[in-house]
């Protein structure tokens, strides 16, 4: 491993990016992060230092709406939640920090987590803490390291789920970084409470603690690294947009039994506009492992991003360039001599779907779970519809496990029968009612963050979404397809966030009310979207859909959804 990027022998090594300087300089990601948190006068962090908070879970960021003003500095927080599993007593602490320090809301992910947004710098540490002492952490949600794990959320979609989600929490644990910095800075003491397999475990600290990591190296990975797993024929974590995603596959005679993965990797959505060395790319399926050699086989993939990675220019740094430059069979080669086995060919498998359950629906163990509609997965109250307050006296009472989706939803599960009258005459009594959570446009909706705290947004999102849905409704309600379902996503700039380039209907932010519109993906989330009008005005979208919701209502055939159609019909 090094921190040149691989090339020609014969070449002069071509520089490494300022990020990898800055990792080299500290190996254990503290940079000077201490002592401008000690110090009282200072409101933010400097550039190097702020790329350092990343990897402890926290990012620098301003109110762009007040910019005008002088820049006013606050920091967005995330934690590292694998699987999106949260715990009755864990949901209420991270509710009060939102309240306490936070703007006040509480942000449900695309990768099944929660963000704080709106902290002070003096509002940082404690919030930190707080999530610690809420069994919770931050580490390593952001940075050159692999992110939160996704795993499949719903109950009863899969015997397999529990398996499937220890091994998502065994990789979360594993793969977190060793550098005891965060434990230093923040909490003042060094025990790791990450929740895996085994419980709470503790980090090796002082002398014997390795300096440099021991699965990252000095310079940990040249850019963030994600890890799926899926179930067929759900695949509710958009799984071929991960650099490495593990399909879980049965034992043909007892399907209850996990037998192993198909092992996919290369995915990934982020772009930039006019550079197009950048796209989104569909993972590739690698081949199958067994169960047991789940960790291994994600050590290998994470290696080798680690040492083929291009460290020279982070546009081009994910593994999906390494995949999409070098090939399967290359790929499947190197897997093999690190991982010390071959993967076998894959196994068969097929994904259906991708969208949420809403509503009550029975578990396998006789209790109850309910799927909530958040919209942009952004939890607040507003009047006549105080859905945090509703969270809370629900959560407060009742103790349901809550576990957040990959499409910024939540799930209040394990709820005994008999409590589901009261709770949902409990949601009724804050606005919200579960028997008509929305259209089924409306449920398959998706936003980024974007403005005001995204310091990338090039658009609105987010805070764009409540009147382009209506105004979508509207126009399904005039072609005659008010209930139609249609998966729409939606992002302030081509980084990708909300996942548009798997869509049936996309907009991604170009300018400040400019949009490309693309068309194209598909129900199961394994098609990408192409561009079909660029830089489209916010206020002209519904003139674009228009004639094509309406050709889609004449010439549709039997069963066929909207993103086929286009396909069909109107890419082709
Ligand atoms: Fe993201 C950067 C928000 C999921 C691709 N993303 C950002 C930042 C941190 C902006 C920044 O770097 O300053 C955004 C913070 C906004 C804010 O104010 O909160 C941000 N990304 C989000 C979230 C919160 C969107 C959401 O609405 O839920 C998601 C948090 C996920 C999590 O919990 O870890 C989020 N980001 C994604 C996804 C979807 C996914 O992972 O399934 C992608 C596309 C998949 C991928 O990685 O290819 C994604 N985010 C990016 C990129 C483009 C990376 C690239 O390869 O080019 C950036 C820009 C960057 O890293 O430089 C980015
Ligand atoms: Fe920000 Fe762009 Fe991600 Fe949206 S897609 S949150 S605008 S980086």
């Amino acid at each position: 491993m090094s921190t040149t990027t691989t090339g020609d022998a014969n070449s002069p090594a071509p520089k490494v990016s300022k990020n990898e300087l800055l990792k080299e300089s500290y190996p254990d990601l503290s940079g000077q992060l201490a002592a401008t948190l000690a110090d009282p006068a200072a409101d933010h962090f400097n550039d190097d230092d702020d790329y350092f908070l990343k990897f402890h879970g926290a990012y620098q960021q301003d109110d762009r709406d007040k910019r005008k003003t002088g820049k006013q500095y606050s920091f967005m927080v995330r934690a590292r939640i694998p699987g999106g599993v949260v715990p009755a007593a864990q949901y209420l602490a991270f509710d009060a920090l939102a309240g306490k320090y936070g703007n006040p809301t509480l942000r449900v992910t695309t990768r099944q987590t929660f963000q704080w947004h709106g902290v002070l710098k003096t509002g940082l540490g404690p919030v930190i803490r707080g999530i610690h002492e809420a069994l919770g952490t931050t580490i390593a949600s952001c940075g050159d390291v692999v992110r939160n794990v996704l795993a499949p959320p719903t109950p009863s979609t899969s015997p397999l789920l529990p398996q499937v989600y220890a091994h998502a929490a065994l990789l979360s644990a594993e793969l977190a970084p060793r550098s005891t910095a965060y434990h230093e800075i923040w909490l003042g003491d060094t025990e790791l409470k990450l929740p895996s397999e085994n419980g709470n475990r503790k980090l090796e600290t002082g002398p014997a603690a390795a300096a440099v990591d021991p699965l990252y190296g000095p310079t940990y990975l040249p850019r963030k690294f994600k890890i799926a797993f899926a179930v067929p024929p759900l695949n509710d974590t958009d799984i071929f947009a991960n650099c490495l995603g593990f399909v879980a596959i049965a034992d043909p005679s007892n399907p209850a039994r996990l037998l192993g993965y198909n092992l996919l990797a290369g995915g990934g959505m982020g772009m930039s506009h006019g550079n197009k060395d950048t796209y989104p790319r569909l993972a590739d399926v690698i081949g199958f492992l067994p169960a047991a050699r789940v960790l291994d086989a994600a050590r290998a993939v994470v290696t080798i991003h680690r040492d083929f990675g291009d460290r020279t220019n982070r546009k081009h740094a994910r593994l999906k360039y390494v995949l999409a430059e070098r090939g399967v069979e290359w790929f499947r080669a190197e897997f093999a001599t690190r991982a010390g086995f071959a993967l076998k060919a894959a196994r068969p498998a097929v994904f259906t779907r991708q969208l949420d359950l809403f509503g009550w629906h029975s578990q396998a163990d006789g209790g109850r779970f309910l799927g909530l509609y958040i919209e942009s997965g952004r939890i607040k109250d507003v009047p006549g519809y105080t859905l945090r307050a509703a969270l809370n006296a629900v959560i407060g009472r009742f103790r349901p496990e809550v576990r957040l989706t990959a499409q910024q939803n939540l799930i209040l599960a394990g709820v005994r029968p008999e409590d589901e009258a009261a709770i949902t005459a409990l949601f009724a009594q804050h606005g919200v009612d579960l028997a008509h959570q929305g259209t089924a446009f409306r449920k398959a909706t998706m936003a980024c963050v974007a403005l005001p705290t995204c310091g990338l947004a090039l658009a609105e999102a987010e805070r764009a979404l409540p009147l382009l849905i209506e105004r979508v409704e509207t126009l399904l309600a005039e072609v005659g397809i008010a209930e139609e379902e249609i998966v729409f996503r939606m992002t302030g700039c081509p980084n990708g966030c909300a996942r548009p380039y798997l869509a049936e209907i996309a907009l991604v932010g170009r300018a400040p009310g400019k949009y490309n519109l693309l068309l194209g993906g598909n129900e199961a989330s394994t098609r990408l979207a192409r561009v079909y009008r660029e830089s489209v005005k916010f206020d002209d979208v519904v003139s674009e859909l228009r004639p094509l919701l309406q050709r889609f209502v004449a010439e549709r055939q039997t069963g066929e959804r909207f993103g086929d159609f286009t396909v069909r019909a109107v890419l082709a």
